[in-house]
């Protein structure tokens, strides 16, 4: 058989409702981070009446004994912060360097629709929150861990519905974290039958290698039978990350499993976090947002692989 790039961890998931030591609906899509000698899960929680919050889970090795908390670690606050009136979902977390802060970007579910908030952590217990960066619809953003000509950077997906039936992926700029400007699109949505036809959105945050900002992609194919959530690779250039050097034709990950396959959503793997560990990383993936697994990869077997299967080399572009 030939061998997948991503490895499953046999005893998937690994966490699952019952692990929840409240009542809820689901555990799913989590933020991921070293700190301490310890992984933490920043968990999107959805509650029974749909309202998601985030819930920190705890381990050493990232894969057993997790210590989850026994309640909410963030709850939306919709009296000081309306967008969050429905939720707040799908957190990316990311060590800013210079500032030695965590910075976690999240969808707060305003009445208007999906935006992008910002909170800031050194602890998970004190919280600074910034409010919303970016306006809806929006969704699927992370900060790279440094700035770039004295400008931080964040990826993020907007959605229009006026010209365009797809939701690309896009990259802008701030001197202050609260102020977001230069934007521009990334990466485009493909076409037709492809597998990241329709929408397209960053799943963990870019991971930092020797050839460029590693980046793992989520992208939507419409299917008479519903939608398929699956996973590809990209790589922007590290001193300008607005440069794209490789995207990959063929997806590298896809629903497969029956805890992938069936759930609230069928078919839906939805990676929000990954560890490095020298040379593998650890993704934490919300599985047919019912639960959360965990698969392993190399990362120099993926940088080889998508010189291969990069789709903006050799004339191959094919949307
Ligand atoms: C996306 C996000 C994810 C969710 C996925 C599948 O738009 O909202 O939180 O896992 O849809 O339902």
């Amino acid at each position: 058989m030939i061998k997948e790039l991503f490895q499953r961890y046999p005893h998937n998931p690994i966490i699952s409702i019952n692990d929840i030591p409240y009542m809820a609906n689901s555990v799913f899509n989590a933020g991921a981070i070293k700190l301490d000698n310890k992984i933490f899960l920043l968990m999107r929680v959805e509650d029974r009446r749909g309202i998601s919050h985030l819930t920190l889970a705890r381990s050493k090795d990232g894969i057993n004994d997790w210590q989850i908390d026994n309640q909410p670690t963030l709850t939306p606050n919709p009296d000081k912060y309306p967008e969050e009136i429905w939720g707040i979902e799908d957190p990316r977390v990311v060590f800013l360097e210079e500032k030695r802060i965590m910075a976690i970007t999240y969808t707060a579910y305003s009445k208007d629709g999906p935006l992008i908030s910002l909170i800031t952590t050194t602890d998970f217990q004190n919280f600074i929150r910034y409010g919303p960066v970016m306006p809806p619809e929006n969704k699927d953003a992370a900060l790279f861990p440094i700035r770039f000509n004295g400008r931080w950077s964040m990826i993020h997906r907007p959605v229009s519905y006026m010209l365009t039936e797809k939701a690309n992926i896009w990259i802008s700029f701030s001197p202050d974290l609260k102020h977001w400007g230069d934007h521009q699109v990334l990466i485009s949505a493909r076409k037709g039958s492809w597998w990241d036809a329709k929408k397209i959105g960053l799943s963990p945050p870019p991971l930092r290698t020797d050839e460029g900002w590693l980046i793992l992609y989520h992208g939507v194919k419409t299917t008479v039978s519903g939608v398929i959530y699956r996973l590809g690779l990209a790589l922007l250039d590290l001193k300008d990350p607005r440069n794209l050097i490789a995207r990959s034709d063929e997806w590298v990950f896809s629903p497969k499993e029956s805890y992938e396959t069936y759930g609230d959503v069928d078919k839906i793997v939805f990676p929000c976090g990954w560890i490095q560990k020298n040379d593998d990383i650890l993704l934490y993936y919300g599985c047919a947002d019912s639960c959360i697994a965990l698969a392993t990869a190399s990362i120099s077997e993926l940088l080889e692989w998508l010189k291969k299967h990069n789709s903006l080399s050799g004339g191959k572009q094919c949307t």
